[in-house]
């Protein structure tokens, strides 16, 4: 008997038979990057997005050690409200299943669970990145080492500026991991549709980028790419006012001491409160506009697939 169960959704386990789309989602975001009940709503319209642009939505999480790909709508709400719900990342994996406790899956556990499916598209809002100050604090998110050993393509709107934008380009560039830019010659910064950091590519259409990934998967090339979508301007948070709310947040996070996994998830609330609730607003609108991209893109490989 194999040490932990997989627990994949009959729909999205019949659209990976057929090699129909399928679109992975994350459960840290609902548990941890949003408050309820807008993490709820958000979750469940980011999963009819998908399914009006052509694809199985399949949001992972774990439930009494259980992964789950393809969480039930009762079982977004659960994770969405118990207050005992772990981040987890891929160190936290192992414990969380054998303790049998409920998970919510960063960028790096949802990547794994979803290749263990054998999902390739994965959306979600943002990635975790290089930390500023990593050069004294060693903070870089496991996300980044994710992405050069697990074949996932993962869409999102870049990298907040809470993170050293430029060191996590480095950092990915290093490890041999592609970064794409949808429609624009600019990296975008979460909040807003442009770091000033240029993107290593630019690709204007959902139809190349899922020929790059195939041709990269072709050639043995192992890892996932990064396909950044820049939030509408329409949705965009002001620079600058965004910036500040930033940087008093950095000042309370460090002021209290706050490291570790627990970082990421207080500075974005802190930012939200800081910004009253605009920038939750921003970050709703920005995983929708995501949704639609890696659907088309889950569409288009599904369709490179079916010509194998
Ligand atoms: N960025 C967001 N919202 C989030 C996260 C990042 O705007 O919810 C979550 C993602 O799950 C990401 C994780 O994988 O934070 C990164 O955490 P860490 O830096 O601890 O690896
Ligand atoms: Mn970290």
């Amino acid at each position: 008997m194999k040490s932990f169960k997989l627990k994949i959704n009959p729909q999205v386990r019949e659209a990976l038979t057929r090699l129909q789309p399928v679109v992975a989602l994350e459960s840290t975001i609902i548990a941890h990057g949003m408050p309820f009940p807008q993490n709820v709503t958000t979750a469940l319209e980011v999963e009819q997005i998908i399914r009006n642009h052509g694809a199985v939505p399949a949001t992972i999480g774990i439930i009494n050690g259980e992964l789950i790909v393809g969480l039930t709508e009762d079982e977004i709400n659960f994770l969405a409200q118990s207050q005992n719900v772990i981040k987890v990342s891929r160190r936290d994996l192992p414990f969380v299943i054998a303790r049998r406790q409920h998970g919510a899956t960063t960028v790096a556990a949802t990547m794994i669970i979803a290749a263990l499916a054998g999902i390739k598209v994965f959306v979600t809002g943002g990635i975790g990145g290089v930390h500023r100050g990593a050069g004294d604090s060693f903070d870089v998110s496991a996300d980044l080492q994710e992405l050069a050993q697990t074949d996932v393509a993962v869409i999102s709107a870049g990298v907040k500026s809470i993170l050293d934008i430029a060191s996590t380009l480095e950092y990915l560039e290093t490890h041999g991991v592609p970064v794409v830019t949808y429609g624009s010659p600019d990296f975008p910064a979460f909040y807003t549709s442009k770091s000033g950091v240029c993107s290593p590519y630019q690709i204007d259409d959902a139809k190349e980028i899922a020929q790059v990934l195939q041709i990269k998967w072709d050639l043995g090339l192992r890892g996932g790419m990064v396909i950044a979508n820049p939030v509408p301007s329409t949705h965009q948070m002001p620079p600058q006012a965004i910036n500040e709310a930033i940087a008093v947040a950095l000042q309370q996070a460090d002021a209290l001491d706050i490291r570790g996994k627990a970082i990421t998830p207080y500075l974005l609330d802190a930012i939200k409160d800081l910004t009253a609730g605009k920038s939750l607003e921003a970050n709703i609108q920005l995983v929708y506009n995501n949704a639609k991209l890696g659907a088309r893109i889950a569409v288009e490989l599904s369709a490179l697939n079916q010509q194998q």
